[in-house]
């Protein structure tokens, strides 16, 4: 039976990955069988006896507690991978080489606290630069909406908590969504705004490596006093699940211990632009320009 995750593997994607990806994907069900069968039949099990002198009886007791431990050991590795949680099984395709190269596309990650505007000025970057804005979380509220999703329940108590959703999933509705967004730009080069991901450094990393590496992270730096007030105020009307008080605390708090340390990875590796983000929206876009002008180029 197809791996859940197969789902998310659109068509087009599998048909895409031939250009970039060396290997073809492989899912969790997969990893659950590593098990090779023993090597062919022993010389000792047919034809003439090599040693004639040796009674051939005398090998079945080493033969029996060979069989016995291997079945003990499949046993033993089923039992182990049944009980791991759901995100644990859930394997993304191994992949030698990024899916997209950094010579056709360009990838923007953009990054800062629940509230800081991300959203906000990405919606400008692409009325005036053309980016195409890939929000994770509105990738991953879809994907929990869309009906018949195995996801669905999975994704919707990880947002309402403020935990972060096994990257496997997220790295593969943004590829999905790339993927989708080349095919129609025929040939055109992609240019990505990827909003509010990687929030976790195995998911930065794991993008990087087999979808495409980032040119650089722009963040958007906000105290959290501000961020909450923005947030308690949309959550009047936006009907998102995580806009209340509990959930904002418990953003918050992923925000810092999780999705900081990628933040200041990227810093590490001078691949990091700033803005400060708690000037009137219109302030803040003016400084976004400015910076990505300063690192891209006028005509970015
Ligand atoms: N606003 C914006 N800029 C303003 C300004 N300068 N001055 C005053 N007000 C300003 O803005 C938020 C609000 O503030 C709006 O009302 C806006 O008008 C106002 P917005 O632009 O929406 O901010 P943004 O940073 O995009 O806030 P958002 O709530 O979207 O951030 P989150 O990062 O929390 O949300 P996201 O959708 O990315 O993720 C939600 C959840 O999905 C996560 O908590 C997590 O559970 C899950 N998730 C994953 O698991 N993995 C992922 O990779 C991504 C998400
Ligand atoms: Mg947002």
């Amino acid at each position: 039976m197809a791996h859940p995750l197969s789902r998310l593997l659109s068509r087009r994607m599998c048909q895409q990955w031939t250009p970039f990806q060396k290997t073809p994907g492989s899912v969790s069900r997969a990893l659950r069988s590593p098990i090779q069968k023993p090597a062919g039949r022993r010389a000792y099990a047919t034809g003439p006896n090599p040693n004639p002198g040796q009674n051939p009886l005398k090998i079945w007791p080493f033969i029996a507690i060979t069989l016995l431990g291997t079945g003990s050991y499949i046993l033993m590795v089923r039992s182990r991978t049944d009980m791991a949680p759901p995100h644990e099984q859930i394997a993304a395709p191994k992949k030698s080489t990024p899916t997209f190269s950094p010579a056709d596309v360009t990838v923007l990650f953009v990054l800062g606290g629940p509230g800081a505007g991300k959203g906000t000025q990405c919606a400008n970057l692409v009325r005036d630069y053309h980016f195409t804005h890939l929000s994770a979380g509105d990738l991953l509220r879809a994907e929990q909406d869309r009906e018949g999703s195995e996801f669905g329940t999975l994704i919707k108590e990880y947002i309402r908590d403020g935990k972060i959703v096994p990257m496997e999933v997220t790295v593969q509705l943004l590829e999905n969504a790339m993927t989708e967004t080349l095919e129609k730009s025929q040939g055109g080069k992609g240019k990505f705004l990827i909003d509010g991901f990687p929030r976790q450094m195995d998911q930065a990393l794991k993008f990087e490596e087999s979808v495409c590496p980032a040119r650089f992270v722009l963040f958007f730096d906000c105290p959290e006093q501000e961020m909450q007030r923005r947030l308690l105020d949309r959550g009047k009307t936006s009907g998102r699940s995580d806009d209340n008080a509990e959930s904002i605390k418990k953003r918050f708090k992923t925000f810092v211990e999780t999705s900081m340390p990628v933040v200041d990875y990227f810093d590490g590796q001078g691949r990091v632009v700033k803005v400060v983000a708690t000037k009137t929206p219109e302030q803040v876009y003016q400084e976004t320009k400015e910076r990505l002008e300063a690192k891209l180029g006028k005509n970015f």
